[in-house]
């Protein structure tokens, strides 16, 4: 399960796909991930690595109506979290996102929720679009959003890797996330941590 031990170049084709990295995830929020603020300084660190090689980097939000099937009051497992617009969907404060970066809003509908940042959504169009094919994903929570957008990335083709790193899970049963990076891994994405990736020059 360790990352792999050669440092890495980032090149054309590369994009940095960050999930759901907002409020409401965070300590203090309305479905906090344990620790998931540990991860916004190390995200930091893989921005400016694709930034200073001028590569795509996107940002996927739970972008749920108030009313949405999820929520406990409407019969679903969550407490009300990233209504739409609401201080707790907002990106963490602390996350530099580029001023170009793609912001990919999911789960919208109030009748259904979507756990892959390419379910109902543009993702998959946009990324052939600029060329992509690698892609890195880190962010929250890695039993749930990260779990189901890697898997997604694999079928659909990519090439995937798992900052492994930058990701923390809900771990509504101790093990849930292990057990989710040993799932990605067995589909196919590869570990990859900060320390690997060589910094491009400026
Ligand atoms: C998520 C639970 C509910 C996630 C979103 O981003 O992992 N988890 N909605
Ligand atoms: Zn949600």
């Amino acid at each position: 399960m360790s990352a792999d031990a050669f440092p890495m170049s980032l090149h054309a084709g590369d994009a940095l796909l960050i999930v759901d990295l907002q409020s409401d995830f965070l300590p203090g929020g309305s479905l906090a991930v344990p620790r998931g603020d540990e991860i916004i300084p190390v995200l930091n660190g893989y921005l400016a690595a694709f930034q200073q090689a001028g590569l795509p980097v996107l940002a996927t939000r739970d972008w749920h109506p108030s009313d949405h099937c999820s929520f406990r009051p409407q019969g679903g497992p969550w407490p009300p979290h990233c209504v739409a617009g609401s201080a707790g969907a907002q990106f963490a404060s602390g996350l530099k996102l580029p001023v170009d970066v793609i912001v990919i809003s999911k789960a919208t509908d109030p009748q259904r929720d979507a756990y892959s940042g390419f379910e109902g959504t543009e993702l998959d169009h946009l990324l052939r679009e600029a060329g992509v094919s690698r892609l890195f994903i880190g962010g929250l929570a890695t039993d749930y959003c990260v779990l189901h957008t890697v898997r997604d990335a694999l079928k659909l083709g990519y090439q995937t890797l798992l900052l492994q790193d930058a990701v923390r899970a809900v771990d509504a049963r101790p093990g849930d996330g292990e057990r989710a990076i040993v799932d990605m891994l067995k589909q196919g994405a590869r570990a990859v941590t900060l320390n690997h990736i060589r910094m491009p020059s400026p």
